[in-house]
C-alpha cells in the first residue's frame, strides 16, 4: 500500500522528540496568551501562576482550565490573542442563540487547520488524483470549511456540495466520479439508503472512502455504511473551539483516532475533580492549542469522555490515539449532527408558554436516522380540547425550535400531569440511541 502520511516526520515522531516540541511550543504559547488575553491572564493570576512557572509540558497541570462558560463570558472578543486586523475568518458552533462559540483564525491558523485535515484525508487514502465530495454543511459550521480546505491542500478535486439535496449529491457523485465522501455519518447512511432506493449497488458507485464525524456513531453503523456504499469509512474528530475537524483522525487500522499532537496537547481529567488521570483512564478530554495565534485555548475542557492510548499502531504513526467519544460530561446532545442543549429548548418553551412547563426530550435512532420528539405538558389553564388549537400551538413551538436549533422536532402536547415527576433532578432527556 502507498505511504499514507501527509507529514511523515511529525506523524511518526518519537515520543521524546514530540514532548520536546510540545514543551517549546507550550512555553511560547503561554507567554503569547499571558501578553494578549487579559481574561486568561487574570485566571492565571488567581491561581498564582505566571509564564515563568511553565518550563515544559510537565508543568501543564499548573494552568487553569477553560470551559464553554468562559467563552460565553468573554464573547465575542475576550479570548482573542491576535489583532482583529490579522484575523481572516470566523467559524461558529451550531445554534443561533445561547451557547454559541465564535472562533477566530489568522491566515496561519487556517493553514495549520487545513494541514491537520490534509493528514486525515491522506490517512484515508486521499491523493491529488482523488475527487472529494464535501457534503458537510458550509457556512459558520466548521465541517464544510475544514474538509474543503484540507482537500485543497492535498490537491484533490473538491466538490463543495454542502449538505442536503441528496438526489443532486448522487447525480454529481456519479457524473464527476467522487472517490471520497465527507459528511456526518448519519448523512452518509442516508445517502446510502437513497442510492439503494434508486437501484444502485455498491459496485456501481465511484466512492472508495468516507471521512465521517461531528457526531457519535457506532461500529455497527460504520459496517452498515461501508456495506451500502462499498467504501472504507474513517472517523474524524474536532470541535469549533480548537479549529474544527482534524484535531484527530483515523488511519487504516480504524481503531481510534490519532491526535495531531504537534498542535494540540491532550489530557484526560476526572470531570468532577479536575485531577489529571493516567494514560488508559476514561475521563474528560482537555486540549491545549500550542500553535494557534488568534484563538489559542489553554486547557480547554471539551466535555467529551474518552480514553487515550499510546499502544503501537500498525500504520506506523506514533501520535497518541483517542477512542471515539463515549459520552459527555455535560448535557449537550448531538441530534442529526447538530449540538443541542436542553436549555435552548426550555427557553423556547418558556417563551411560547410564558411559564416553565414540564417537558421531556425523547431522542431515538430509527435505522441510521435520529428521531427527535419534544413532549410538552399543557398546563390546566391552557388545556384545550379542540384539536385545531392544539395543533396550532404544536406548530408554533415546532417553528420556534427549528429557528433556534436549525433542526425540526416533533412536538407532542400531552395532558397535564402525564410526564412523570421526579423527586430529584427532572429527567428532561430520554436518549434511546445506543451510540457507544
Ligand atoms: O463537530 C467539528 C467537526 C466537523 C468534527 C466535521 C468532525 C467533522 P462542533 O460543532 O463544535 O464541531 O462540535 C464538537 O462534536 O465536542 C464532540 O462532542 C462531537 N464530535 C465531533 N466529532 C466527533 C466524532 C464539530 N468523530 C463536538 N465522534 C465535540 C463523536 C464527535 N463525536
Amino acid at each position: 500500500m502507498a505511504q499514507r502520511y501527509w507529514n511523515e516526520k511529525i506523524e511518526k515522531m518519537e515520543l521524546a522528540e514530540m514532548r520536546k516540541l510540545q514543551s517549546e511550543r507550550l512555553v511560547a504559547q503561554v507567554k503569547h496568551v499571558w501578553d494578549n488575553v487579559p481574561y486568561y491572564r487574570k485566571k492565571m493570576e488567581e491561581k498564582g501562576v505566571t509564564p515563568d512557572d511553565i518550563k515544559s509540558i510537565d508543568d501543564l497541570h499548573k494552568l487553569p482550565f477553560l470551559s464553554k462558560a468562559d467563552l460565553r463570558d468573554s464573547y465575542p472578543y475576550g479570548m482573542l490573542a491576535a489583532p482583529l486586523s490579522d484575523c481572516v475568518r470566523i467559524q461558529s458552533t451550531s445554534g443561533t442563540t445561547g451557547k454559541r462559540v465564535v472562533s477566530f483564525y489568522t491566515q496561519h491558523d487556517v493553514d495549520l487547520w487545513e494541514d491537520c485535515v490534509a493528514r486525515a484525508i491522506t490517512a484515508a487514502g486521499g491523493t491529488k488524483e482523488d475527487v472529494v465530495q464535501v457534503a458537510y454543511g458550509y457556512g459558520l459550521f466548521t465541517g464544510g470549511a475544514g474538509l474543503h480546505g484540507g482537500s485543497h491542500k492535498v490537491g484533490c478535486l473538491t466538490l463543495p456540495m454542502s449538505s442536503g439535496n441528496t438526489e443532486r449529491q448522487i447525480q454529481f457523485m456519479m457524473d464527476l466520479k467522487a472517490t471520497i465522501l465527507c459528511c456526518t455519518p448519519s448523512y452518509a447512511a442516508y445517502i446510502g439508503e437513497t442510492l439503494q432506493e434508486m437501484g444502485y449497488k455498491p459496485e456501481d458507485i465511484p466512492l472508495k472512502a468516507g471521512i465521517f464525524g461531528a457526531e457519535p456513531w457506532t461500529q455497527a453503523m460504520r459496517e452498515q455504511i461501508e456495506a451500502t456504499l462499498g467504501i472504507k469509512a474513517y472517523d474524524i474528530y474536532g470541535l469549533t473551539e480548537t479549529s474544527g475537524p482534524g484535531v484527530a483522525f483515523e488511519c487504516e487500522e480504524q481503531s481510534g483516532m490519532h491526535i495531531n499532537e504537534d498542535h494540540f496537547i491532550a489530557e484526560i481529567i476526572d470531570p468532577d475533580t479536575g485531577e489529571v488521570l493516567p494514560e488508559g483512564s476514561k475521563g474528560e478530554l482537555v486540549f491545549t492549542s500550542i500553535t494557534k495565534e488568534a484563538f489559542p485555548l489553554l486547557r480547554y475542557r471539551t466535555r467529551d469522555i474518552c480514553i487515550l492510548s499510546r499502544g503501537k499502531c500498525s500504520c506506523g504513526r506514533t501520535l497518541v490515539k483517542m477512542t471515539k467519544p463515549m459520552g459527555r460530561s455535560d448535557d449537550m446532545l448531538i441530534i442529526k449532527g447538530v449540538n443541542v442543549f436542553p436549555s435552548q429548548i426550555e427557553e423556547v418553551l418558556i417563551k411560547d408558554f410564558k411559564a416553565a412547563p414540564n417537558y421531556q426530550i425523547v431522542v431515538d435512532r430509527v435505522g441510521t436516522t435520529d428521531t427527535f420528539e419534544i413532549k410538552v405538558e399543557i398546563s390546566d389553564d391552557m388545556f384545550s380540547d379542540t384539536i385545531k388549537d392544539i395543533s396550532t400551538l404544536e406548530k408554533k413551538i415546532g417553528t420556534d425550535i427549528q429557528q433556534i436549533l436549525g433542526i425540526r422536532a416533533k412536538i407532542s402536547l400531552v395532558e397535564p400531569k402525564s410526564i412523570p415527576r421526579s423527586e430529584g433532578k427532572a429527567v428532561r432527556v430520554i436518549d434511546k440511541r445506543k451510540l457507544v
